[in-house]
């Protein structure tokens, strides 16, 4: 026997509570888990409109990876809100399942000799995919959510090909051991590898151990689900930066992603004299004050701001011109077609957006002047912003400057 005070050895990991039963039951939490993590991932890439114009592609080299990409529908108006919320929420909720998964396995890490075989080997690597994948995507995910858009540009491409190189190991993963967590599950026989060769005298039971885990999962789910919510369930969400921050009160008081001031909008450039909305379409360009605006036929919808970070709005009150109307205005009668929106913002990768012909057609997306009643506020895109039922936040782009319907540049 070798030296039990080395980890590659049985007798080294001495936890009673290690073996089949506990990896099963974890591994098939998981892999529900996990497979409406990819799902929510992947829905939410096709929610950006990624391959309508190169301004909305986060992944421009995804290539056949892209394969499955459909037009995000407008209906029911807080799909984005659920689909998101569901990613975010679970996957934070999975984080004390995945460290445990890891922990009831980690003897086998150690396993000499490193491959017995060319198939043995072969599986080695696949479950070094297997745990680096998860670590990265659940990693990347916290980082983003929690530091706001830490890597602007490079989240997703990160997120997008880790995802898929993780669940590639994932699907082959559970094809192989799934039959086997069935057993287990089903005659309850602690036996295998797994197993310590010399248990320790026992500090908790599986169950307990169990417990714990959920616990701390209950935990994190407590603490962040709050964040697809207003106030005052919004205030329980004390993992969520996000939650922090008090949006205030009132017409305006609903969450902010980023303000005018760190957009670099300022006042003078939104003022009455100032702005001008320039709209373009097939029968040339015109250009509207907000009081021009104003007085277009105007219609309300409750939509609620759904951001990629998990985080959403109630529905709130909307009011504007339709975006149908404003491609009329420009010669687009009946079905409208694309639109492509610049903001008044000069940097930021969030002040373009194309939307698509649906989006544009459903009479509750508006080009909103006002909020719960009153004028926009700034930090909310005064004078002008998009508002699209089911969208993800980011097509809701903020201080339009610019709409150019059927050309997408
Ligand atoms: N011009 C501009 N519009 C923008 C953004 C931005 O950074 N610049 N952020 C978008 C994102 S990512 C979200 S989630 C919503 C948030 O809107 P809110 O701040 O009114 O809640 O605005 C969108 N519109
Ligand atoms: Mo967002």
């Amino acid at each position: 026997m070798r030296d039990q005070r080395l980890p590659t050895s049985p007798g080294f990991w001495r936890s009673s509570v290690r073996g089949p039963w506990l990896t099963s039951v974890l591994g098939v939490v998981l892999l529900a888990g996990i497979t409406v993590l990819f799902v929510t991932g992947l829905v939410s890439y096709a929610a950006y409109n990624p391959d309508l114009s190169p301004v909305n592609d986060m992944t421009p080299d995804k290539g056949i990876l892209g394969f499955y990409l459909f037009s995000w529908p407008t209906s029911p108006h807080w799909l984005y809100r659920f689909t998101q919320g569901v990613h975010v929420t679970l996957g934070l909720t999975l984080i004390p399942v995945l460290l445990a998964k890891l922990w009831s396995v980690v003897p086998k890490l150690f396993t000499l000799p490193p491959a017995r075989s060319v198939a043995h080997a072969l599986e080695r690597v696949s479950l070094l995919l297997l745990v680096g994948g998860a670590l990265f995507e659940f990693t990347t995910g916290v980082l983003n959510i929690q530091l706001d858009y830490i890597f602007p540009g490079s989240f997703y491409p990160l997120h997008f090909y880790g995802a898929w190189v993780f669940f590639a190991a994932f699907v082959a993963h559970a094809a192989l051991k799934l039959p086997t967590a069935v057993r287990t599950l089903r005659g309850l026989r602690e036996e295998g590898e797994l197993v310590s060769p010399r248990p320790g005298p026992p500090t908790v039971s599986r169950r307990g151990a169990l417990w714990f885990v959920g616990g701390g999962s209950l935990l994190l789910f407590a603490t962040s689900a709050g964040r697809s919510f207003d106030q005052p369930l919004r205030a329980t969400a004390l993992l969520a930066p996000h939650g922090w921050a008090d949006p205030g009160s009132g017409p305006g008081g609903f969450q902010i992603n980023k303000t005018a001031a760190y957009a670099h909008i300022t006042a003078a450039e939104t003022s009455d004299d100032a702005w001008r909305l320039v709209v373009t379409g097939r029968t040339g360009t015109v250009r509207l004050g907000r009081a021009e605006l104003a007085r277009l036929p105007l219609h309300s919808s409750a939509l609620p701001i759904a951001c990629v970070e998990g985080w959403s709005t109630g529905d709130q009150w909307w009011r504007g011109v339709r975006l149908r109307d404003l491609a009329a205005l420009v010669g687009h009668d009946g079905s409208p077609p694309d639109v492509f929106i610049e903001s008044l913002q000069r940097h930021g990768a969030f002040r373009k957006a194309a939307l698509r012909a649906n989006q544009v057609a459903d009479p509750r997306s508006l080009l909103a002047l006002y909020a719960n009643g009153e004028d926009l506020t700034l930090d909310h895109g005064y004078p002008a912003r998009i508002i699209v039922p089911a969208a993800p936040g980011v097509l809701n782009t903020k201080w339009v400057a610019r709409m150019t319907f059927g050309d997408l540049g």
